[in-house]
């Protein structure tokens, strides 16, 4: 591993430096970051794709000693540069899909078929990306962790990890569904994101949805339907359950229970309050308090299960505040260390 001997944890971050100031390169790493700057389906707010750059400033601020996991910075955290690729499929798909949302009246029907398609082949160029990419980091027999980005980014990951670690239960926090059967005509959009999981990816044994406010009427049908592969504790129930006394830690107990024993931890950032992403792309009153989301992926490492990878997406970076990545940087850098202390 590095040489740490001239690194000081407790020195401000230097400049040039890493992630959260950090000294690794990818050989000496066992946690590689990989930024996902794309965004072309997302359908209200946008500014995820300059997620990873934000994330990646602010995480210069976070401090390295951690009271719940130590020190994980000694295990080697390392962020891949944004790919030049990526940002061409975001530009160019951004673009058709901003047509097919917004102007559609503006060009006739097979035009508009015909970028529709567009977005999606970009779109899983991007899947493709992401898969080849996070199965190069696990054969290396590193962890990888992806940085979005909008929410469909992560299904090329999820599909390389469920390779590795069939029957891997998905921990989903998130104030949406996605469960969605393509959204606004993209097979691949943020919206769709677990259904596009739960219905191509069969190695996936199990979802466990928490903090979800926000769903259609089909998406509570295939919840039903699902005979428990896919298990949601909605953020009314929650905190209904809360205000009439049950602890957290109660409640987190019954997800802990839901899931398996190798768990990938999906987090979109909008899962929290909104106080905490005032800027993510389709904020929702409710959901969960940082300390909260906390808890529960550390309850998961302590249950003695292994959370096995993980993603961070829709962290939008506001036009002049760096609020919404300075809470996505330490969320990130909690869901590193939780990752490390549950492999032990
Ligand atoms: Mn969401």
């Amino acid at each position: 591993m590095s040489d740490l001997t001239n690194f000081d944890p407790n020195a401000a971050a230097a400049a040039g430096s890493g992630v959260y100031g950090l000294p690794f390169s990818h050989d000496n790493s066992r946690v590689i970051l990989v930024p996902v700057p794309y965004e072309a389906t997302t359908s209200y707010g946008g500014g995820t794709s300059r997620g990873p750059g934000a994330i990646r400033e602010a995480s210069h601020q976070v401090d390295l000693y951690d009271l719940g996991t130590g020190k994980p910075y000694e295990a080697g955290i390392f962020m891949l540069d944004e790919s030049e690729e990526i940002w061409q499929h975001n530009e160019e798909a951004k673009h058709l899909a901003t047509v097919v949302i917004h102007e559609s009246d503006s060009v006739d029907a097979p035009t508009l078929a015909h970028y529709l398609a567009q977005v999606n082949e970009h779109s899983a160029a991007v899947n493709q990306w992401v898969y080849q990419t996070t199965a190069r980091i696990l054969a290396e027999n590193r962890i990888a962790g992806i940085v979005g980005g909008d929410h469909s980014v992560p299904f090329g990951a999820i599909q390389a990890y469920a390779e590795k670690y069939p029957g891997l239960g998905i921990l989903h926090i998130d104030a949406h569904a996605d469960l969605r059967d393509s959204y606004e005509g993209f097979t691949w959009s943020h919206a769709s994101i677990m259904h596009n999981v739960m219905t191509r990816i069969p190695a996936v044994g199990k979802l466990v949805q928490v903090g979800i406010r926000d769903f259609c009427e089909a998406e509570k049908d295939m919840i039903d339907q699902s005979n428990g592969r896919i298990v949601t504790f909605f953020d009314e129930q929650l905190a209904a359950r809360k205000f009439e006394g049950t602890s957290w830690g109660k409640l987190v107990a019954e997800m802990v229970a839901a899931l398996p024993q190798q768990v990938y931890l999906s987090f979109d950032i909008d899962g929290l309050d909104p106080t905490l992403c005032p800027n993510t792309g389709t904020p929702v009153p409710g959901g969960l308090s940082f300390q909260e989301a906390v808890a529960l992926i550390a309850a998961v490492a302590h249950s003695g299960r292994t959370i096995v990878g993980f993603d961070l997406n829709e962290v939008a970076p506001g036009a002049d505040d760096e609020w919404d990545a300075n809470v996505g940087a330490r969320m990130l850098y909690k869901m590193i260390g939780y990752t490390l202390l549950s492999q032990g």
